[in-house]
């Protein structure tokens, strides 16, 4: 299914039903008294987290929702019916804004978020009743649902994200350290969306995003980078993954930090781990001194690969899910 992680959204909420006006009219009652019923709240819109879903390809082919109004009273005091909600199905982790304003987000199974609310049925009359208004003439009107264009964003919820250059071999290493399958190329921005693997112990879960590669001005939207950069914004590692056989590996190293800060300062104050790939390229392996932990692997060979799961197992800023 295609990747989609921005959708904008109508949804319009059912209208209150109007309260209604009547007087009981029986035989043998000459004047009977006011049985007007309520009218029936409108449905209401929710979203719904769903752990099953990774992407808002279904908002994009179905952005418009709205739910039934709630009936109009009758006589006999008969309240009229609610309109039904409705709660459409989320990935965890969107974002919902309004305009400029943040509605609220979702990032658990099952969560739900109020989106639009229905309007509220109106009183019938014989509400009004009282010790000095036995015949009340008046009930009142529903309330209008609340209708609205919402933009949905998903920030994929992932524990580490890989981050690097194009071409710095992070899709082949997510394949080597988990069972995914993200596409790996001998050319630049190979992969074109988030892709998720799974690091599964007895005690952890452990999920890690693969990034499209960033590029200097990956902040102000070139190459791939700023649209994918949130999606690391809630990891708790990152793993810098840069090519050892580059000309200048360290200078990858500063370039991504550089995107980081440029981007805003968070994604700075994450730990993070260095992963020089594809050592299997240099006869000898130069060691940097940084103030990270480095790890000197060949994703394509499986070199160190298996010194980094454990490390990554272990890492206490990783939470268990
Ligand atoms: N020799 C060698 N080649 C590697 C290694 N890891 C990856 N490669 C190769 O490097 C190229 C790029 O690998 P990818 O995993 O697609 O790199 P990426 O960082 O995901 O690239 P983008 O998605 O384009 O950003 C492919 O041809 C891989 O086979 C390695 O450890 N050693
Ligand atoms: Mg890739």
């Amino acid at each position: 299914m295609k990747f989609v992680d921005q959708a904008t959204i109508t949804v319009k909420a059912g209208d209150g039903g109007n309260g209604c006006l009547s007087f009981r009219r029986e035989k043998f009652v000459p004047r009977g008294g006011p049985d007007g019923g309520d009218g029936g709240d409108g449905g209401s819109v929710y979203l719904r987290a769903d752990k099953h879903l990774q992407t808002l390809y279904d908002l994009k082919v179905k952005p418009h929702y709205k739910t039934r109004r709630g009936s109009h009273g009758k006589g006999k005091r008969m309240s009229g019916k609610r309109g039904t909600d409705i709660y459409i199905r989320v990935p965890p982790g969107i974002v919902v804004v309004n305009g400029k304003n943040t509605i609220g987000e979702l990032l658990n199974h099952n969560e739900t978020l109020l989106i639009a609310r229905g309007g509220k049925g109106g009183r019938g009359n014989y509400r009004f009743t009282s010790s000095t208004n036995r015949a009340p003439d008046h009930a009142e009107q529903g309330t209008r649902g609340e209708e609205k264009k919402l933009q949905i964003i998903l920030k994929l919820i992932s524990d580490i994200g890989l981050v690097g250059l194009p071409n710095s071999g992070k899709s082949t290493l997510l394949n080597a350290m988990t069972r995914a399958r993200s596409k790996v190329g001998d050319y630049p921005f190979t992969t074109l969306n988030p892709h998720l693997g799974m690091l599964r112990d007895d005690y952890k879960r452990i999920i890690i995003a693969d990034m499209p590669g960033i590029i200097e001005g990956a902040h102000q939207g070139r190459g791939l980078g700023l649209q994918f950069l949130r999606h690391i914004e809630r990891t708790n590692l990152l793993i810098l993954v840069i090519d050892i056989s580059a000309p200048q590996p360290l200078n990858h190293y500063e370039s991504i930090l550089e995107e980081f800060k440029n981007y805003s300062g968070e994604l700075l104050k994450k730990p993070r781990v260095i992963v020089f790939n594809k050592v299997d390229l240099m006869n000898t392996v130069p060691e940097f001194t940084l103030e990270e932990k480095a790890f000197y692997v060949s994703a394509l060979k499986g070199h160190g690969i298996q010194e980094l799961v454990t490390y990554l197992k272990h890492e206490d800023t990783i939470k268990a899910r």
